[in-house]
């Protein structure tokens, strides 16, 4: 088994978080083999379940509750069938209440044990709510609506101190688009963090298995002992997984008691995260999160329509904006004239912060680039047979350009006049100017072992480093919009060609 070196910020992505080897101390946990036998448990586990323990033992020889034996039975039974979807059932030992959650995965079984404090009527009455919740976010028309409906659901259904929907962007990095939080703590909203506040194997694990909780942020580990010629326990699908030390300095930093979160897959991909914190410790039982984990899937299929819509608007939209520049092309000779009585709405097209447009020795400028720089930029474009040019970073530019160009680094380049060096561009600015960092929710943090870098400030000035000198790239709407407007385009131009040349003869 060995002992595991501790991850350090450079290695982070490497730490084998399905294995951990410990678990929160708030439950107690048992494995099996496929023949029912202990392999291994918690080092609590005798205490906590009031059980005498021994390896090989068949767990039939265990003094637990008939309910957990049958379920298990049945579980068993109809493995097949049922994958790897976890039963839960409720048991009493010691006079306290306790959820069990049986799974199993690469032929262990693995039966979790997590103490719980309220009564089962007072969490039936929560999985009421959560039905309601359901219903209202179904009806929402817009992705900033139903997220900020579904962080007030989760609110009311977790009691958590701070609820937020976590977006992740084209490159992994994320920003907190709806929030909900007591009087008196500072917002979250608004705020980008870099990809690797959860590094790729978290993501990976996050898809699979789509909820999380730690607790008790200030937990001791409790060891599982057992075999040990058995491989490391493979802990991706357990409830009482012990989380990345590296993760828990970072809540420690922000100051946070309890954290929870809920995947929302959409396409299989990790789409976003419900994020909560708490700044006690706080435990939700078993069945309110498996509602909140519904709710996540409400809200991926609820946001997979809505983006549906969005995209065939999208599309309709370049489409009447291209048909009116044909129009106006039909009796207008000078092209730089009819772009410029549409420059609005090309900019919407292309989703430019600028555009500039050119033909023989015309120019016009929209936006705040200088004149002079847009000449610079116009005779330095390629002059070999692409009609498209996409630069979305300051080291694809002309080496000439990348000082000059300042903030203009992402350009797309359409060319729809080879013969007469006519151009229309579009250029977005570099990542960093586009957004508006909130106030400092940091003052008075004293940051853990590994610095500043664990904090919200520290992923802000990471996010900074990885993205700079980069514009948000173009996405796959705006430039199939982008092409049929060129194709347009140089059609209009062919055809102004021929009739002047059928004119001269
Ligand atoms: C996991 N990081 C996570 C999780 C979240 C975040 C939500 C899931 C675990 C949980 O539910 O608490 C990130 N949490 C955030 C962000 C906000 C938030 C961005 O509340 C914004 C408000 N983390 C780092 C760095 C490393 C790192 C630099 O910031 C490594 C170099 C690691 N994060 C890390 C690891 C996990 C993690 C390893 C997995 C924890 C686990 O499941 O074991």
């Amino acid at each position: 088994n060995g002992v595991q070196e501790l991850p350090t910020l450079a290695n982070c992505a490497s730490e084998p978080i399905h294995i951990p080897g410990s678990i929160q101390p708030h439950g107690a946990m048992l494995v099996l083999n496929l023949a029912q036998e202990l392999i291994g448990w918690s080092a609590n586990s005798e205490e906590m379940l009031n059980l005498q323990l021994c390896l090989g033992a068949h767990i039939n020889t265990l003094k637990l509750d008939e309910e957990i034996y049958l379920s298990l039975q049945d579980f068993l039974g109809d493995l097949e069938e049922a994958g790897s979807a976890p039963v839960a059932v409720e048991t009493a030992i010691n006079q306290k209440i306790f959820d069990v959650v049986i799974h199993t995965y690469l032929d262990r079984v693995i039966i979790e044990f997590e103490t719980r404090e309220q009564t089962s009527d007072e969490v039936a009455s929560f999985a009421l709510k959560a039905h309601r919740g359901i219903d209202r976010l179904k009806r929402q028309k817009s992705i900033n609506t139903l997220l900020q409906m579904a962080v007030e659901e989760v609110q009311k259904l977790t009691g958590f101190d701070r609820v937020m929907a976590y977006i992740f962007r084209h490159d992994d990095s994320g920003d907190v688009v709806a929030e909900k939080h007591s009087p008196g703590l500072h917002s979250y909203l608004g705020r980008r963090y870099p990809a690797s506040d959860i590094p790729a194997q978290a993501r990976r694990l996050y898809t699979l298995n789509t909820l999380r909780l730690i607790a008790d942020i200030g937990y001791t580990p409790v060891s599982l002992v057992g075999k040990t010629d058995e491989a490391p326990l493979d802990m991706s699908y357990c409830v009482l997984r012990s989380v990345s030390p590296i993760h828990i300095e970072y809540l420690r930093n922000m100051g946070i008691g309890a954290s929870m979160s809920v995947s929302i897959i959409i396409n299989g991909r990790l789409w976003g995260m419900l994020a909560c914190h708490h700044m006690s410790p706080r435990q939700i039982p078993y069945s309110i999160r498996m509602a909140c984990d519904v709710l996540a899937q409400i809200i991926a299929a609820t946001v997979s329509n809505i983006q549906e819509h969005e995209r065939t608007e999208a599309t309709r939209f370049a489409t009447s904006v291209r048909t009116a520049l044909m129009e106006t092309l039909i009796d207008e000779d000078d092209i730089t004239h009819a772009i410029g009585l549409h420059a609005q709405g090309l900019k919407n097209v292309l989703g430019a912060d600028a555009l500039i447009v050119a033909q023989n020795k015309k120019m016009e400028v929209f936006g705040d680039i200088p004149q002079s720089l847009a000449e610079n930029i116009l005779e330095n474009l390629p002059t070999d047979n692409e009609d498209l040019v996409l630069w979305q970073a300051r080291n694809q530019w002309p080496e000439n350009l990348q000082e000059p160009i300042k903030k203009w680094v992402g350009l797309l380049a359409l060319r729809f006049d080879p013969s007469s060096n006519g151009w229309l561009i579009a250029l977005r600015v570099e990542q960093i100017e586009t957004i508006n960092w909130g106030g400092d929710p940091e003052k008075d943090m004293k940051p853990g072992p590994l610095g500043a870098r664990l904090t919200p400030n520290g992923s802000f000035e990471e996010w900074k480093q990885v993205v700079r000198d980069t514009s948000i790239p173009w996405d796959s709407i705006q430039l199939d919009s982008a092409r049929e407007l060129l194709n347009a385009l140089l059609r209009s131009s062919n055809r102004r060609h021929a009739e002047i040349d059928r004119a001269r003869t």
